[in-house]
């Protein structure tokens, strides 16, 4: 099988919990690495802290283990120094719609070209089940035994609305949809998100009396809908629900690495003294890759 050769083998069996959803998740990575045709000499696959991030170690690329919150910081700054090079963020809900949140957001808004996959179990796994912005109103964690009373959080709508040019969300239980949209995101030039929701039956599922991994992955099968489904659908049919699909897309924005290359191309070009023009050109274009070289390395089609 293709996909194997982005996983270290010899690394399994993995550390998660039994059920965990986070192994099918790493599966659908792979599965859409396969699928793009991902070079493994050419991405960086970087992640925070958590049970998610853990997944980096186990894939046969270069990867980087950062700090609990900043994988995004440490992927714009990889993308920004080689804009060659795909960028690959797999992180928790924890990390990205708290701690990171700022940097999501920024990531986003820059349009930078970076994929994000976020392992959305609900809680802070690594920590023990605390509750995380996205846990669901209601439910239970070690930090809200009584019930979490927080209003439900739509992690995709902000990312859109702060800039993201691809945006999708699904579910282990959805696992052909995951697929493809990691895939999708993979192919996509500026910052592209996929939230996939992933079950954790040792925190989330005991501590809510919600059975076993299947009936999690039930439970994900009954409250998904799709995008044309929940158009048709009144906010109170929608609550409790969750909207799967692709929710945003955008090909018209430029992405920032293309951007930043451009503007030192033309401070060069504009600063170089009259008669050295052409060759101070020249000097731009060899020692950094052009726009366009930049995007072909990255399986663009160098547009
Ligand atoms: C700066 C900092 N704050 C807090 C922690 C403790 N910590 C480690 S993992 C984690 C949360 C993990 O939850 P999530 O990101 O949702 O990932 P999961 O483990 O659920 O996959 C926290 C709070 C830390 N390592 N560093």
């Amino acid at each position: 099988m293709v996909e194997l050769r982005y996983l270290r083998q010899e690394r399994l069996p993995h550390l998660w919990c039994p059920g965990c959803g986070h192994g099918i998740v790493l599966g659908a990575v792979i599965r859409a690495m396969a699928r793009v045709g991902i070079d493994r000499d050419r991405v960086v696959v970087v992640s925070g802290i958590g049970c998610s991030s853990r997944a980096v170690g186990y894939l046969n690329t270069d990867a980087l283990h950062t700090t609990h919150g900043r994988a995004l910081a440490f992927a714009t700054g990889i993308k920004l120094a080689r804009p060659e090079l795909k960028v690959l963020v797999l992180a928790g809900d924890g990390d990205l719609a708290a701690i990171g949140g700022n940097h999501l957001i920024h990531a986003a808004r820059r349009n930078i070209g970076v994929t994000c996959v976020c392992f959305n179990n609900s809680i802070y796994g690594m920590t023990s089940g605390q509750y995380s912005p996205l846990t669901p109103a209601g439910a239970k964690a070690t930090t809200a035994p009584y019930g979490h009373l927080e209003r439900d959080f739509d992690l995709c709508r902000v990312v859109e609305a702060a800039g993201a040019t691809y945006v999708a969300r699904s579910t282990t239980y959805h696992i052909h949809q995951t697929i493809e949209y990691v895939a999708r995101a993979l192919a996509h030039e500026g910052f592209s998100f996929v939230e996939v929701l992933s079950q954790c039956p040792t925190y989330f599922g005991r501590r809510n009396r919600m059975g076993d991994a299947v009936k999690l992955l039930e439970w994900y099968r009954q409250r998904a809908v799709t995008v044309a489904q929940a158009q048709r659908m009144t906010p109170e049919e929608l609550r409790g629900r969750v909207v799967i699909g692709e929710l945003g897309r955008d090909d018209s924005v430029p992405e920032y690495t293309r951007s930043y290359l451009d503007l030192i191309a033309r401070v060069r070009e504009a600063e170089a003294p009259d008669g050295l023009r052409q060759v101070g050109a020249g000097c731009a274009a060899s020692s950094r890759p052009t726009a366009e070289q930049a995007g072909k390395a990255a399986g663009g089609d160098g547009r």
